[in-house]
């Protein structure tokens, strides 16, 4: 594949007018005939042919104004058709007609079939798998739909936009049409046939219009689409109230099917999901289900403004769309449960998934200048640093100029595709104030590094506040200029309350924010009376690493008085961090670990306090993970002492705790009936914290095999497994409770998904033996992603200690099965191999191995551009 550069963009040669296409569906030969009306861009001189982009096709028949082209004037291979001699201003039409095979579809991108069901996937280059096409994001247009399929094995004939009608067709065929007004890009296209399920219902948009709402699911699974149904009429109330934005046709649907690539996608009017974000009930979805499922069912219908309406000039600018739409989704989820328990939430997501990215051989800006596969660009750093920088803007501009830049770039920009730039002046326009040097988080790579340091001035009741920015070279970048950060902070007086200071000299602070822009700057604080604890970044303002060494007395004073919970939890987790890296290395010695007195008591203060919400507690109890303690570190890593360390500070913990973790798992079970609201989950959560502890101090299976026992929803009973397993994987106990599962639950693809996670992800030597053994089990299915992913995507994404064996053997499996996926589905095993990319952090034998494995990746004979891309970078 070539490289394509940001720097190259230029309009198209045609306009493409009207497209309509007529799919007649079989499994393995189906018929697609597009007819497309064009017309040359004033200016592009009458020589210049079209060029047409396709992937894997056949073309069986081409006519010009309906009648057969000469085929002097064309030229069609599998992955592009050129036109010459075309009209030189008159608009002409062009009849193309492909045979695909949507059974053979392993891909998943374009026209397949999955279990029965005829669904598409053309985010972002898909379309052309379907027809040729002007298949870039840029090319907007209005679409009629002819679906004709078997009426018995396709009742259901779908796509976008509102439905026309539909007539028998003989010979047991029937046929659908479907119009959609809204001009759209083809990577917006959907069609869905098939037999399915639906659950129905309406929502009254806020200019009165009626909406029907339908989910649509395999027979019989009906009842575990109510709460998708719900977060999505929640959704739309949502986005009226906050962002001012409803809904556009009279009808809104979403299909589940279970082999999906990735979460969902946002097709105009037709959204179609992995089924793994739509199912839900207590026996079988966990309360971290829940919420993906409301984030999820949100993030695809507030795409419909920020995505479809406006949509992308390039894919360069996926972040325009992703970004913006990770940050709407967050502040929905933030409205719906604990804001401050669901930003902790996304820090340590972001932490744990976008700071190694960003860190290591794939960093790449928010908004990338070159690509060899777009594919690969579906990254948390698009995506989430695409969220946080959209709040940063928020930050800067407070919430009332940011609602006016919104508003603005809805006005300005309603059926454009629209730039980054075009973004950013909608907030310069709005609030009057210069984003320019702002902007560089859009295009320099790298997590900035921030060291802080403070100096009282008791006689002049002064505070200095220093501050050095530096951003860490990434690949293509090696130098960086200095960034616009802006730091949320309080000062905080001995009895916790808040002081506010003038700002005296050193840059610009408004409100509680101090506004970062120089390499170094010193902001001095007047009318400080005594020395005040600087809480900075509150809320996480910020996306960036602070180096501020603050006392354990400080940290605790934070953990106790900030009134921004997301600090305390900071604080907690910034005293726990020296433990646990300590720990690390003395368990690599093999000495005895200590932890630190004031954290034991800051934590279980925290976890004892009533008056916080159990969520939030249930945060705190949760320590650093061991990739979080890797990353600390930095370089040389040894998996298994970090992972003995970190053991041996919890059993710590437990032991400190064990008489309150007791009392708190006694209270939070008490039996109330199941609501997957944050509240309950909270409850869970703090419960099964507890849990964890006491199985520790206990040192036994007993507690956690009762808890199993008597579990009524599928969160405590996947807690009580993941710690019988990951505790004591030898134990009788433990196996009798896998067997039950695998029994109870052997039919439901999504829960036995967790059965092969929670085995995935136990710690050691041993698991990679096991996975083996369950890859040969009749459970499991290569072909599904969610199947893969949950076994071997989480052994390499999570399970540190067993992925990263100090003999390298989990690499080589690991390299072998990338091979394997790539032949199948080169999008999955691109994003599978993304798990190697910390591997220089790694001590040198581990390190070595992983390059090993690369290398065998590397010298495959027939890698696709997908895995092709991300090696080459990896090993670079
Ligand atoms: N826009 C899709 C992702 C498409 C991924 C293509 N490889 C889902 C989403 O972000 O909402
Ligand atoms: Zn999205």
């Amino acid at each position: 594949g070539r490289t394509i550069h940001l720097a190259d963009y230029r309009p198209t040669d045609f306009v493409l007018e009207r497209v309509d296409l007529t799919f007649e569906l079989d499994p393995t030969e189906t018929k697609v005939e597009a007819r497309l009306i064009f017309h040359r861009r004033e200016g592009v001189a009458p020589s210049v042919p079209l060029v047409l982009d396709g992937d894997d096709l056949t073309m069986t028949s081409l006519l010009f104004d309906q009648i057969e082209m000469d085929p002097a004037r064309y030229t069609a291979t599998a992955d592009s058709l050129t036109i010459r001699d075309l009209p030189a201003s008159e608009p002409f039409e062009i009849t193309i007609t492909t045979q695909i095979n949507p059974e053979a579809n392993t891909q998943l991108m374009g026209l397949y079939r999955s279990n029965g069901i005829y669904c598409t996937q053309c985010e972002a280059e898909g379309f052309r798998r379907i027809t040729y096409f002007p298949d870039r994001p840029d090319v907007l247009s209005v679409y009629t739909i002819n679906i004709i399929a078997d009426k018995d094995a396709n009742p259901l004939l779908l796509s976008n936009g509102n439905y026309l009608g539909g007539a028998g067709y003989g010979e047991g065929k029937h046929f659908a049409a479907w119009f959609d007004p809204h001009p759209k890009p083809s990577y917006l296209f959907a069609l869905v046939a098939g037999d399915l399920g639906v659950v129905e219902d309406t929502f009254t948009t806020m200019s009165g219009r009626d909406v029907t709402l339908k989910i649509y699911v395999e027979h019989g699974k009906e009842p575990r689409a109510a709460y998708a149904m719900d977060a999505l009429k929640r959704s739309m109330k949502w986005d009226e109230e906050v962002f001012g934005r409803e809904y556009d046709l009279d009808i809104f649907m979403i299909v589940a099917v279970s082999d999906f690539n990735m979460g969902a996608m946002e097709n105009k009017g037709l959204n179609i999901f992995n089924d793994k974000y739509v199912l839900a009930d207590p026996e079988t979805a966990t309360d971290q289900d829940y919420a993906n499922i409301e984030a999820i069912i949100a993030h695809e219908y507030f795409h419909n403004w920020t995505g479809n309406r406006i949509t992308c000039r390039d894919w360069f600018q996926l972040c325009l769309k992703e970004g913006l739409t990770v940050y709407r989704d967050h502040e929905f989820s933030a409205d719906m449960r604990s804001r401050a328990v669901k930003r902790i939430a996304e820090v340590r997501h972001l932490r744990s998934e976008q700071f190694p990215e960003d860190a290591g051989p794939l960093a790449h800006p928010v908004r990338p200048n070159t690509y060899r596969e777009i594919n690969n660009f579906y990254t948390t750093t698009v995506y989430e640093k695409g969220s946080e920088v959209t709040r940063m803007i928020a930050t800067i501009l407070g919430a009332e100029d940011f609602k006016k830049g919104m508003d603005l770039y809805f006005e300005r920009h309603d059926g454009d595709a629209a730039t980054v730039e075009d973004f950013v002046k909608c907030f310069e326009d709005a609030s009057g104030k210069d984003l320019s040097q702002f902007a560089l988080w859009y295009s320099q790579a790298g997590t900035p590094h921030i060291t802080v340091s403070t100096s009282y001035d008791a006689n002049a009741a002064t505070l200095s506040l220093s501050l050095d920015q530096m951003v860490p070279a990434t690949p293509g970048q090696a130098t960086k200029e200095p960034m616009h950060v802006p730091l949320s902070f309080a000062l905080l007086c001995h009895d916790g309350s808040e002081l506010t200071a003038t700002a005296i000299s050193g840059g610009t602070v408004t409100g509680n924010v101090l506004h970062l822009s120089e390499r170094s700057q010193t902001f001095v604080f007047s009318g400080v009376t005594s020395r005040p604890v600087v809480s900075l970044n509150r809320g996480f303002s910020a996306p960036v690493v602070l180096h501020f060494n603050q006392s354990n007395e400080d940290l605790a004073h934070i953990a106790r008085h900030e009134g921004d919970l997301f600090s305390r939890w900071q604080a907690i987790t910034d005293m726990a961090l020296p433990s646990l890296t300590a720990a690390a290395s003395a368990a690599a010695k093999g000495d005895a670990v200590a932890v630190e007195p004031s954290l034991l008591s800051s934590l279980l203060a925290i976890a004892a306090n009533e008056a916080l919400e159990p969520a939030f507690r249930a945060q705190a109890l949760t320590l650093p993970s061991e990739s979080d303690i890797a990353r600390a570190i930095g370089k040389d890593t040894d998996p298994d002492a970090i992972h003995a360390g970190r053991q041996a500070v919890l059993a710590a913990i437990a032991k400190a705790g064990e008489a309150q973790f007791e009392a708190l798992f006694k209270t939070h079970s008490s039996s109330t009936a199941f609501t997957p609201d944050a509240e309950g989950a909270g409850r869970r959560a703090l419960r099964n914290a507890a849990l964890g502890y006491l199985s520790l101090s206990k040192n036994s299976p007993a507690l956690a095999s009762e808890a199993y026992a008597k579990a009524d929803n599928m969160t405590d009973l996947a807690q009580a497994l993941t710690i019988l397993a990951h505790r004591f994987p030898d134990s009788s106990e433990t196996a009798a409770a896998l067997a039950n599962f695998e029994q109870r639950f052997g039919s439901n693809a999504l829960v036995l998904d967790k059965w092969f996670t929670i085995q995935a992800t136990i710690p050691g030597e041993a698991t990679l033996d096991r996975i083996q053994t369950l890859m040969k089990s009749t459970h499991y299915a290569a072909s599904n992603p969610n199947r893969v992913r949950a076994l071997v995507g989480t052994f390499a994404f999570s399970n540190p200690t067993g992925f990263n064996r100090r003999d390298g053997k989990a690499y080589h499996f690991f390299a072998s099965q990338v091979l394997e996926i790539d032949q199948r589905n080169p999008q999955l095993a691109a994003r599978l191999l993304t798990a190697l990319r910390s591997w220089q952090m790694l001590e040198p034998n581990r390190a070595n191995s992983a390059r090993e494995a690369l290398q065998i990746i590397s010298s495959g004979s027939e890698l696709s551009n997908d895995v092709r891309d991300i090696v080459d970078r990896i090993l670079k």
